[in-house]
């Protein structure tokens, strides 16, 4: 078990927020998702106040190691995420995270105060992160006004209050710092690198949206010294994600510093991959303790201590 902000986790393994669609997961696999999902939390698809369409098409491209996506946060809004999704959600066997984002103080406090108000909901992310809204990311790569912002909707709830953060910054760390000194209870990163693909054909944007985030394998270097640039500078937990695709790169987030470790691009090619991950990385920290205390046990080579004869 691992405690994550006074949640009580049985593994180290959650998803990040809009790369695995739950609800239609259910509709796909029925009950045989609920006796073996593959997280130990769930991170709902960030939602904004006001229902939203998203970015025009195309919303995806395929890069050589990873994917780039403008998908523009396509959501019911609020009530209908409370009326609609929330019920399915709420029969996940696993602790349910909302995230939500807002384009101003006043939404985000009202998105807060919304979801702070239901029961079923375990704790809140807050995405200040979106690379395909403008507003998100503005507010998540300054230090001062992810400050402030954090600062304003604190009070708002006692749920546990994750705050994403973008890699879109020159300083994350000092992102971090202040999210943590405005009582964030722990922060999650990265979220997408901005990215753009063109059209072989013509020459122009592929996406709709023109630019958008990588994800995927590519990532994972900057995802890795991010974290670890991060986690050495807060005290409160931190969530690593970027490309996790294997135990092993679980187990690399964790050794520098992730309490907890998100699965993304790596679901949409295998639905299961959380669980694999899971299992990978327990096997992965079984082997490595076994070695540990091998060392432990094994005989010290002697030491002659008397330094000064020579
Ligand atoms: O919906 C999106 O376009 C999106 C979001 Br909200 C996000 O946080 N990160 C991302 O890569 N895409």
């Amino acid at each position: 078990m691992i405690d994550f902000c006074g949640l009580r986790l049985a593994h180290p393994i959650i998803n990040g927020s809009g790369t695995f669609d739950a609800i239609a997961a259910r509709r796909a696999f029925g009950d045989e998702l609920l006796a073996r999902f593959p997280f130990s939390a769930f991170v709902s698809k960030t939602i904004t106040l006001a229902p939203r369409e998203g970015n025009p098409p195309p919303r995806l491209w395929e890069a050589q190691a990873g994917m780039i996506n403008s998908i523009g946060l396509p959501n019911r809004g609020l009530h209908g995420y409370l009326e609609h999704d929330l019920p399915h959600l709420a029969q996940l066997p696993v602790a349910l995270i909302t995230n939500v984002m807002g384009s101003s103080e006043a939404e985000v406090a009202q998105l807060v105060e919304a979801v702070d108000a239901r029961p079923e909901i375990a704790a809140i992310e807050l995405n200040v992160s979106c690379p395909n809204v403008k507003t998100g990311l503005d507010i998540g790569a300054d230090p001062a006004s992810l400050g402030a912002l954090v600062r304003a909707v604190r009070p708002l709830t006692r749920k546990p209050l994750i705050v994403k953060l973008t890699p879109n910054t020159a300083d994350v760390a000092a992102v971090a710092s202040a999210a943590e000194a405005a009582g964030a209870d722990a922060v999650s990163l990265i979220n997408t690198l901005r990215a753009m693909a063109i059209n072989p054909l013509d020459g122009t944007p592929w996406l709709g949206g023109r630019t958008g985030g990588m994800s995927g394998p590519a990532i994972r270097s900057v995802a890795l010294a991010q974290v670890a640039a991060v986690a050495l500078r807060v005290g409160v937990p931190v969530v690593g994600m970027g490309g996790v695709a294997h135990g092993t790169h679980a187990k690399d987030l964790i050794a520098v510093g992730a309490t907890l470790v998100a699965v993304g691009t790596e679901n949409f090619r295998d639905p299961c991959a959380g669980t694999r991950v899971a299992e990978e990385l327990k096997s992965l920290q079984i082997a490595g303790s076994a070695s540990t205390n091998m060392n432990v046990s094994e005989p010290q080579p002697e030491v002659d201590a008397d330094y000064g004869d020579s």
